[in-house]
């Protein structure tokens, strides 16, 4: 049967106009003033915005860290975005040297189908860069869809690769029409920082961000560029935490050079003093990048407002207090890095963002879903409402105040970093692909329903 959405407010990253909205089987078919329309179940939206279900371009579900495994997996994971207003995440696949890519790929479908309740991609790291990878590389973009290659430039002896594995993806990238994303700190100092400071007996979580300082990330975005500029290629930088990052990805972005930024909820919000809590509570505030001086706050506000940085992602990756978390006492490097926010991305950036006025409503929409189906080949089916296009909506109640809590996150995890903090605006209900995922704030959704994307190759927005 179709639906018809009246009453509502439509927001996309162009316009915010009163119209009723009409979906036929997976898609929306007509935006219009009082459709009339006899043959459908009609969804009561009156006084709610109708958003373009929200796209977290960085998620990791499912995902060994540090001898552990992420407490959320897509199953729960996928419930939990939606939730929170989410209908499609891309997770970053793991590979390893020696690894075939379709190998990887595999492992990453077995998490991921069956399990996904909303619609999913991958992103693929890539540990070396031999001739074998890279002619592997054909497939992967042609035929799997996936579209972006990530690089890490951190975690020495884990996931790091070398400049020249960089550099040859970026060159492979810009032949196939992929995009290349960096996780930019520079892990050989980052190393060194790390061993003098555990000689020295400082153990506790507050050294994970004193020994993973601005500059290392400011130097290693700053590298990547150069590097993406030589190759004359495409990048995306994920999780930028801090000013020194942010006016790398300005310059090199009023030179006219194809490059992208992404920041997380965690650094517009929260700051280092947080990994100084007492009773090890801190450890609930490890990311790499680590917390910033909260002045770094409005730098990262006034990029995201100015398209200096494009997207917002969650970073999702959490980690139990318990038994996860604490297995860095004595020790911060054993703290698995990352924290549970794939629920809240969405909420928190409308609360501080729009309501706030620090963004605006159609700046909320492009940050949280229209950038990041643009950049990774899914515009228009995904981020944003308009005939055609997928029915991925969220109806979202803006006058209702709520308080963010682990006693009532749908996470699999024993806390939330956002504890406490009040947030504007509330999800009411919540379509994928014209199915209710949320209705009425209670999950509807089945595991299995998610469907996997094969994405387009990397077009400049
Ligand atoms: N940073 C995190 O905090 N967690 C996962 C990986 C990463 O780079
Ligand atoms: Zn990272
Ligand atoms: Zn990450
Ligand atoms: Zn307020």
């Amino acid at each position: 049967m179709k639906k018809l959405i009246q009453g509502g407010t439509v927001v996309t990253a162009a316009d915010t106009y009163q119209a009723d909205v009409l979906i036929d089987g997976e898609s929306v078919v007509a935006i219009g003033q009082k459709l009339d329309v006899t043959d459908a179940e009609v969804i009561d939206a009156s006084g709610c915005y109708l958003f373009p279900g929200g796209i977290d371009p960085h998620t990791h579900l499912d995902m060994p860290f540090g001898g552990t495994t992420t407490a959320d997996d897509f199953e729960t994971g996928t419930r939990a975005a939606a939730f929170g207003g989410t209908t499609t995440i891309i997770d970053f696949c793991l590979t390893s040297k020696g690894q075939t890519l379709n190998d990887a790929i595999k492992i990453w479908h077995a998490k991921a189908d069956h399990k996904a309740v909303i619609d999913y991609g991958f992103h693929l790291m890539i540990a070396e860069a031999n001739d074998s990878v890279l002619q592997q590389l054909e497939q992967v973009v042609n035929e799997e869809g996936i579209t972006s290659l990530k690089v890490f430039m951190a975690y020495k002896n884990v996931f790091q690769a070398d400049d020249e594995t960089l550099f040859k993806t970026l060159i492979r990238a810009k032949e196939l029409g992929a995009l290349v994303q960096v996780h930019a700190e520079n892990g050989d100092v980052i190393d060194y920082l790390i061993k003098e400071a555990l000689e020295k007996g400082n153990t506790d979580p507050i050294y994970h961000a004193h020994t993973r300082p601005p500059v290392a990330e400011g130097e290693a975005t700053g590298r990547a560029i150069a590097l993406t500029a030589l190759a004359d290629s495409q990048l995306y930088v994920v999780h930028v935490s801090c000013s020194e990052a942010v006016q790398r990805i300005a310059e090199a972005r009023e030179r006219g050079l194809n490059v992208y930024g992404e920041t997380c909820p965690q650094y517009l919000t929260l700051d280092i003093t947080s990994l100084e809590k007492p009773d090890f509570e801190g450890a609930k505030y490890v990311w790499s990048p680590p917390l910033r001086e909260k002045w770094n706050q409005e730098v990262l506000w006034s990029a995201l407002k100015n398209g200096i940085l494009q997207t917002v992602g969650s970073d999702q990756c959490s980690f139990n207090f318990a038994g996860q978390k604490d297995l860095g006492k004595g020790d911060f490097t054993k703290i698995p890095n990352g924290g549970p926010l794939i629920e809240d991305r969405f909420g928190i950036l409308y609360s501080e963002g729009a309501h706030k006025g620090r963004i605006s409503l159609n700046q909320f929409v492009d940050i949280t879903s229209t950038k990041s189906a643009k950049l990774f080949g899914m515009f228009p089916k995904k981020g944003t409402i308009a005939v055609g296009s997928d029915a991925d909506i969220v109806i979202f109640n803006p006058e209702v105040t709520r308080t963010i809590s682990a006693t009532t996150h749908h996470m699999n995890v024993d806390y939330n970093p956002f504890e406490g903090m009040e947030v504007h605006g509330e999800v009411v209900s919540v379509l994928s692909r014209g199915t209710y995922v949320i209705r009425d704030k209670q999950f509807v959704g089945t595991a299995g329903n998610g469907r996997f994307i094969r994405r387009n190759k990397f077009k400049r927005p």
